[in-house]
């Protein structure tokens, strides 16, 4: 096999300077298959690179037994030399590069066998990508990276290569699955089910080598648009023996297809409602079509009143999800998985974690997250969201879902990221979804490390001083205490107070003259606290106990309310957004020491300063908005006297 190595496209983490240890070393594959022909094949492009030895001694040996158990592996070093085994020939692979993250450190000193499994069983990314391009969504709905890596302009690439390339980085970080199209399923997206599958088939093949099983977005409507049937309910004998008779074709054309993705009932995609089913009626009848090959299908539980009147008060998008799905807890399929988004409403930079997850023990469960910087500045600013990923990921039980999946941040953009910071993103999602109890930092180290080839102190230090704390830096000049939605409607960048105020999507702030916020408590509002297990519910309902970054996310407060912090709600939001914006300029400022040193290449270098420019106007933008609009509103000036446009 040849290891796919496009030259147009920036390495990411895994530049050739990433094998130089293996390289130069001497390694031996003791195993066979299609992956450890993967890894054979690595292993000698490394070393026609760096001049190591095909014949033993040898300084690696990478082998099977099987008591390593699925995806897992051991790595140990003993004698000068050093072992990984594989469970299976994919903990193989993430064995061979967990010697590659090591580099040098992988051939030091002695290790005792440590032992590696995955944390979850499916570690996944979703493309919202589309084939044509929608008039308003463009060809990767959210995409932040340029085109898609798939499709473009209505028909597949011709040259797949950096689909590979892409599951080698991927594989590289511990991903094992990616769901190719957007959730939204077009009528051309559609027929990616039967006449179009050979182009699933195609990215299958790419992607296969790096151990990546291909999944597919399918329209709930199908057996209507595709099928010529009246109906889709999925009670009915002629659907249900429409999806099985598909279904079998599909796997007769991909083996080792992993399943559907199903965005049903929900912002305008069809379900099982039309028919009076349930959400479980849906997601077992696909269940039971992907059942005898060992597929499986998530069935996203992102279902609300995106049509909702503003003045009603009453209903609450937060609720939503929990009042469709709760009650179905116990009813689904083993391969039917309820994909839930982290928190209740959509991806915000601050949101409690969902009250679903913590609900449905009887039901198998995605969490899913948001690489692509949808709410979180888009690919233009920097905002490093491992450590959001990662209080998520150990609140309660969120880490015992079997699956973890997040809206890939990939386009065909020479960076795949856009902001090649960005990048960090996405490998930090892998390994993360490998094991969630990885320290953020330590995380940013291992990227620092392979994408600029263990670089000196200074670099990294500068990194991390960007990098760490971007995340909190950008909710400082966002919005406030975990309200969310103050961006502009539609695009969703660039801050607009009440832009979604008055809308029928359900994200309001309702701030007026006295205060600011949402009353989700049982006591005097929509009762969202109720959705909670103990301590959380009586936690979140508490204006004492609720954590001031969730505030105005349960309650609606007066400016003058006092926070955990000594601090007013006001001056809270005029001290945090001055902050914002200036460690906006500080991180600006960071990285400019780089120019004109060669600690990076000049075209990143260049690539990085544009988007960090753009961060700094839009961080000044939402500050002086955001401060002027609640200054208005409440008639409290500054207790510093600071300017307030
Ligand atoms: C793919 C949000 C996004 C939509 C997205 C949706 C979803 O509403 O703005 O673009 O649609 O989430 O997750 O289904």
């Amino acid at each position: 096999m040849t290891i796919p190595e496009p030259t147009d496209v920036h390495a990411a983490w895994l530049p050739p300077e990433a094998f130089r240890a293996i390289g130069s070393r001497r390694t031996l594959v003791q195993a066979e298959g299609p992956l450890a022909g993967t890894v054979r094949a690595e292993v000698e492009q490394a070393r026609a690179r760096y001049g190591g030895a095909a014949e033993g001694p040898y300084d690696l040996v990478l082998s099977l037994d099987a008591a390593e158990g699925a995806d897992g592996y051991a790595i140990a070093r003993r004698d000068g030399v050093t072992t990984v085994t594989g469970g299976d020939p994919a903990g193989l692979l993430y064995g061979f590069f967990h010697v590659v993250r090591l580099g040098e450190a992988a051939f030091g000193a002695d290790r005792e066998p440590e032992h590696h499994r995955p944390a979850m069983r499916r570690r996944m990314l979703d493309h919202w990508d589309n084939i044509d391009v929608h008039p308003v969504m463009g060809q990767v709905e959210r995409g932040y990276a340029g085109g898609s890596i798939f499709w473009s302009d209505g028909a597949p690439r011709p040259d797949l290569t950096r689909v590979g390339a892409y599951g080698r980085l991927l594989a590289a970080s511990g991903v094992n699955a990616v769901a190719i199209n957007n959730v939204n399923v077009h009528a051309t997206e559609a027929r990616l089910l039967t006449d179009r599958l050979g182009e699933v088939a195609a990215i299958a093949a790419e992607l296969r080598p790096y151990g990546i099983r291909v999944h597919l977005s399918v329209n709930f409507a199908s057996p209507i648009a595709l099928g010529g049937l009246s109906t889709a309910d999925p009670l009915d004998e002629g659907v249900r023996a429409w999806w099985a008779r598909t279904t079998e074709q599909v796997y007769a054309a991909i083996p080792d297809f992993g399943g559907y993705v199903v965005k049903a009932d929900s912002e305008g995609q069809p379900g099982p409602f039309a028919y009076g089913r349930t959400h479980a009626d849906g997601a077992n009848m696909l269940a039971e079509a992907l059942a005898p090959f060992g597929g499986v299908v998530h069935w996203r539980a992102f279902v609300y009143n995106h049509r909702q009147d503003w003045r009603d008060r009453s209903t609450d998008r937060a609720r939503a999800a929990y009042d469709h799905f709760a009650p179905l807890d116990g009813t689904f399929l083993d391969n039917a998985i309820l994909q839930v988004k982290h928190g209740p409403m959509d991806f915000q930079p601050r949101e409690p974690v969902s009250p679903v997850i913590l609900a449905m023990r009887g039901t198998r469960l995605a969490v899913e997250l948001q690489v692509t910087q949808e709410y979180t500045g888009q690919q233009r600013h920097v905002c490093y969201l491992a450590p959001m990923w990662s209080e998520i990921l150990a609140f309660e039980n969120v880490a015992e879902a079997g699956d973890l999946v997040a809206v890939s941040n990939v386009g065909d953009d020479r960076y795949w990221t856009g902001h090649p910071l960005a990048q960090a993103n996405l490998y930090a999602f892998g390994r993360l979804a490998w094991d969630p109890g990885l320290d953020p930092a330590a995380v940013l180290d291992e990227w620092i490390d392979l994408t600029f080839a263990w670089p000196g102190e200074s670099l990294r230090r500068t990194l991390h001083a960007m990098m760490d704390g971007s995340w909190r830096t950008y909710e400082r000049y966002t919005a406030p205490l975990g309200v969310g939605f103050m961006v502009r409607p539609g695009h969703h960048y660039g801050p607009d107070v009440d832009g979604y105020e008055y809308t029928p999507w359900g994200t309001y702030h309702f701030a007026d003259r006295d205060g600011v916020g949402v009353d989700r408590t049982r006591a005097t509002g929509t009762g969202f606290t109720g959705q909670y297990p103990q301590p959380w519910s009586d936690v979140y309902e508490s204006l004492e106990r609720c954590p001031d970054e969730l505030l105005l996310f349960f309650h609606h407060v007066p400016y003058g309310h006092v926070l955990h912090s000594g601090s007013t709600v006001i001056q809270h939001i005029y001290d945090t957004h001055f902050a914002g914006a200036e460690e906006a300029a500080e991180t600006r400022l960071h990285w400019e020491k780089l120019a004109d040193t060669d600690a990076v290449d000049p075209d990143l270098y260049a690539r990085v300063k544009e988007r960090l420019d753009e961060q700094v106007r839009c961080a000044e933008e939402w500050r002086d908005q955001i401060n002027a609009y609640f200054f208005r509103k409440s008639g409290v000036p500054d207790a510093r006297g600071r300017h307030i446009p």
